[in-house]
């Protein structure tokens, strides 16, 4: 029997004048606005497309590569020899392709890291690629990935580290801000398309103190790459960790207040998202979070990390902590002195892509039979089969105020499944604050899995379940509840999986 769970608005409102009214017995009456308010405004921060195609891509590539690759280091001096720089086999194509053949949609290269030193023959400084022996000093890293990325059809980021430990004219804030985008425009207006643009805070304590002219960067990125992102800018935010860890409720609608100028919130705040922090806001604005995480302990290739690539069990905890928890996962591959993507990573790339495709290859419930509790105005365009249509420009939704819903879903017969997936249609906002999933078993609905947040994507992983019938359940939203697409996925034991690799 579907229930039949609706909460009027006229019930948030009663609440909202009886807390009213128990606050006004207990001291002074609030000036604060009404809930309804604040769950409204949330509800209806939308994306920018940019922000929408961004999370779309959901698994995209870093590559970091400079004079620390030679020199063994995490972090430059600034005072390396150009000449370290000589790979001897770079072959950006081997990065694509080993890019491409893992699922991932684009790749963001350290064209500058906090060293100074450029993989770019870039104008403003001999600290570059051109003063390397790598190709006689007539290279352009920049440049082959470049097209080394449309050959294989990624896309294209790049990394300018604001902090440079080469620059002298680092911490004279006109000059360097001035070399600094004399730089950025180079890359801008240089290689055709970039979807990202990544600046990193990151800065060691013993830097000459330097106030970066974000505002200028960030309106140099709009005005010569519109459709780029800017990480640790307007469009995206860090994680908050380097782990590759997402929260459990990651929400992409946060509070930002005055003193924030375009930087980050507390990214360690394990609680961005939540009402109580969107109250007292300024702004509510849309800002997910991307994962950034290497595929080793160290950002730069080390011959001594050859054996400590991460574990196929780890990198899918990441993947389903990150990708499925509303953020993009961004995993680092760093090139070997030869310029190549080490063999150990590219066969730990390869079993982890084949793990995915084999897990998520069928979808059981695509074309299944779906029934809502509710719909929005009884709106056939927004009935529950939107969620299994495979279509993710269609969606269910619940009707405003409607705040917490089921949908059946029977999947014609017996299946057994062991993952899931439930992806909020966010063009309209993202609003699902909890959810339940139970399956039909022995005659009685039993809970499989339970969560928060839903965003853009949210996986969810069970022991194995064989049944014909699943509901979820909306327990909270915000206003109203979307849900573009819904799947159940078996992944069968790793070992057969990676058997039929080799
Ligand atoms: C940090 C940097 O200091 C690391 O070297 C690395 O580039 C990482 C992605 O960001 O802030």
């Amino acid at each position: 029997m579907m229930m039949y769970l609706r909460v009027h608005w006229r019930v948030w409102a009663t609440m909202v004048i009886f807390l009213g009214l128990l606050g006004g017995l207990a001291g002074p009456i609030s000036a604060q606005p009404p809930l309804t308010d604040l769950i409204e405004r949330a509800a209806r921060v939308r994306p920018h497309p940019r922000q929408v195609a961004w999370q779309q891509r959901e698994f995209i590539a870093f590559i970091h590569f400079t004079v620390n690759t030679f020199t063994d280091r995490e972090w430059g001096t600034g005072k390396e020899d150009p000449a370290i720089f000589n790979p001897t086999e770079l072959d950006a194509r081997q990065w694509a392709r080993v890019c491409r053949d893992a699922g991932m949609k684009l790749i963001i290269l350290t064209a500058k890291h906090h060293d100074g030193f450029c993989l770019w023959p870039s104008r403003f400084t001999e600290h570059s690629v051109k003063n390397s022996g790598w190709r006689d000093g007539q290279g352009d890293v920049v440049g082959e990935l470049a097209k080394a990325c449309r050959e294989f059809g990624l896309a294209l980021g790049l990394y300018l580290s604001p902090w440079d430990m080469h620059e002298a004219t680092y911490g004279d804030q006109e000059k360097y801000n001035a070399f600094y985008k004399n730089q950025l425009v180079e890359l801008l207006t240089n290689y055709g398309e970039l979807a990202e643009v990544w600046f990193d805070g990151a800065k060691g304590p013993n830097a000459r103190d330097m106030e970066y002219d974000w505002t200028g960067y960030y309106a140099l990125v709009r005005e010569l790459q519109p459709n780029a992102v800017i990480f640790n800018g307007p469009d995206i935010r860090w994680v908050g960790n380097e782990a590759g860890y997402a929260r459990p409720s990651e929400w992409s609608v946060l509070g930002r207040s005055r003193d924030w100028s375009f930087g980050q919130p507390n990214a360690q705040d394990g609680d961005l998202g939540s009402l109580e922090k969107l109250a007292g806001a300024d702004r509510l604005v849309w800002y997910p979070a991307e994962t950034d995480v290497s595929i080793r302990p160290g950002w730069f290739y080390h011959a001594g990390q050859d054996d400590k690539v991460k574990s196929l069990a780890a990198l899918l905890d990441i993947y389903y902590s990150s990708v499925g928890r509303n953020s993009v996962l961004l995993l680092n591959l760093p090139p070997d002195r030869r310029g190549l993507i080490h063999e150990n990573d590219v066969r730990r790339l390869r079993e982890f892509r084949a793990v995915l495709d084999a897990t998520f290859a069928t979808n059981l419930a695509l074309g299944a039979q779906a029934a809502a509790s509710c719909v929005l105005d009884q709106d056939t365009a927004h009935a529950a089969g939107a969620i299994t249509d495979g279509d993710p420009d269609t969606y269910w939704a619940s009707g405003d105020w409607v705040t917490a819903a089921e949908i059946e879903i029977d999947l014609g017969r017996q299946r057994t499944f062991n993952r899931a997936c439930l992806q909020e249609y966010i063009p309209a906002g993202q609003r699902i604050e909890e959810f339940a999933l139970d399956a039909w078993l022995d005659g009685q609905w039993k809970p499989i899995a339970r969560g928060t947040a839903i965003g853009y994507k949210r996986l969810e992983r069970f022991d194995d379940v064989t049944a014909r019938r699943v509901r979820i359940r909306i327990l909270r939203s915000r206003l109203s509840a979307t849900l573009a697409n819904f799947g159940l996925y078996y992944q069968g034991p790793t070992e057969d999986i990676l058997n039929k690799l080799n």
